[in-house]
């Protein structure tokens, strides 16, 4: 029986991009051949429960705007009730994938044994309505930042009980994430940071977060869990400063704690943008070390420098993310989860069906371009003419030496390097013509 939330609402459908209807795509159609794959299977879209669901329209200034027949959040009912308004969603938009952190299925208990229980329970809940719906679970994660035990770090905490009840909750949420079939489980540290050095000790913070990440790691393999383990980078909100910058960042510090071959990235837009970043130099950042997962895709609002959350907007950026990940070879366990929310006053379920469907169509558009640009081939060419003197064996046998034996050799044969032009310009101009 329907809930009756989207009364009114059909299944969205493509009509091509000519379609005036706003509840209609206009760039995606899943069953589209590209690159000899379906765009569904390339894109592999996922509805993050926490920005639709969870999420009540508060901001720093307000309280809540949405007033859901599931608000208040405080009971196991409205919990089974918001689970099948998030069902009656992904069916609306066919949407392949959905993304959870535990809060966002039912409320806090407020100690760990009743929180267990009810995880059970409410994830028993969703694995019989997964029966009959086609959609899956992307990732699962715990939600270690919202509740008051948290403020000072989950696996940073200087309290060795909250590290405890950190790692306690994990399992929880991996165990959880494995009887739904999940097919990665994401770690995003909040708390882990810090608000002041005065009263931080940074050595050994971060060596609890590496020791933590190895026994998730571990009790992956215990339990047969196929699934990728991630990190999400984020610089900073709501700590000061958090652990996890930016792509580099992570990688250096699963370098360290020996993790390079068993964790990888879940990159977010936003996230890059606050890092002072590119989505793109994130992505290639990551791809350069084969560490690239999973996506978050949203937008910031560039003037305001906070994590606004906001559907992405914007063609010629979605396409360079796109461009990046189709180059490493395109998503395998991971896909395109939108972290993204409403504006506060977009009340009405519409709006909630529509924002899903501009965002999967811009990413649609933007893909696109992205295999248009790979399938001509005019970056890859004009890289490879680029560095072509690297494949010069003289090129390569430098490598080998030393600085001695090179100064010989600029010495011997004159070498003079001319400087040749980078061609920015008229690359862009290239990616101008896809875009
Ligand atoms: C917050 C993060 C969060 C993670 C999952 O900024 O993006 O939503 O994706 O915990
Ligand atoms: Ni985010
Ligand atoms: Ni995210």
């Amino acid at each position: 029986m329907s809930t009756g939330f989207f009364d009114g609402l059909a299944p969205a459908r493509f009509e091509g991009a000519e379609s005036t209807n706003p509840m209609a795509f206009r760039h995606y159609n899943p069953d589209e051949i590209i690159m000899g794959k379906r765009l569904e299977e390339h894109l592999r879209f996922a509805v993050a429960y926490w920005h639709s669901f969870a999420w009540e329209g508060q901001d720093p200034f307000g309280g809540t705007t949405f007033e859901r027949p599931w608000h208040p959040q405080d009971s196991m009912a409205n919990a089974r009730l918001k689970a099948d308004v998030a069902f009656e969603m992904f069916e609306i938009l066919n949407v392949p994938f959905f993304c959870w952190h535990d809060l966002d299925l039912r409320p806090d208990q407020g100690n760990f044994a009743d929180n267990l229980a009810t995880l059970n329970e409410i994830t028993d809940y969703i694995a019989d309505k997964m029966q009959t719906s086609r959609t899956r679970l992307l990732w699962g994660t715990a939600n270690m930042f919202s509740h008051r035990r948290w403020m000072g770090g989950a696996s940073t905490n200087p309290d060795p009980n909250v590290f405890a009840f950190a790692a306690a909750t994990v399992k929880s949420c991996i165990d959880a994430t494995h009887k739904l079939g999940g097919q990665n489980y994401v770690l995003w540290g909040g708390r882990e940071g810090y608000e002041t050095l005065l009263n931080t000790d940074l050595r050994l913070e971060q060596d609890n977060m590496g020791r933590f990440l190895n026994m998730v790691v571990d009790y992956k393999h215990k339990i047969g869990f196929k699934g990728a383990i991630l990190v999400e980078p984020k610089p900073q909100e709501p700590s000061k400063h958090q652990y996890d910058f930016d792509a580099a960042t992570c990688i250096g510090f699963l370098r360290k704690y020996g993790l390079e071959n068993e964790v990888k990235l879940n990159l977010e837009q936003g996230h890059a943008i606050l890092a002072g970043h590119s989505f793109e130099h994130e992505i290639a950042v990551a791809a350069a070390d084969d560490m690239l997962g999973s996506i978050d895709m949203n937008r910031n609002d560039y003037q305001s420098g906070w994590d606004t959350d906001q559907f992405p907007n914007n063609v010629p950026e979605v396409a360079m993310a796109y461009y990046h990940i189709l180059k490493s070879g395109g998503f395998s366990t991971g896909g395109t989860n939108f972290d993204a929310k409403l504006r506060r006053q977009s009340l009405d379920p519409q709006d909630l069906i529509a924002a899903h469907i501009g965002g999967m169509d811009i990413c649609a558009r933007g893909f696109k371009a992205a295999a248009a640009m790979i399938t001509d081939g005019g970056l890859e060419q004009s890289l490879s003419d680029r560095y072509a003197g690297w494949h010069d064996p003289q090129a390569k046998t430098m490598l080998a030496g030393d600085l001695d034996t090179i100064t010989n050799r600029v010495l011997n044969d004159n070498i003079n390097p001319k400087p040749r032009s980078g061609r920015q310009e008229i690359l862009e101009n290239y990616v101008n013509r896809f875009v």
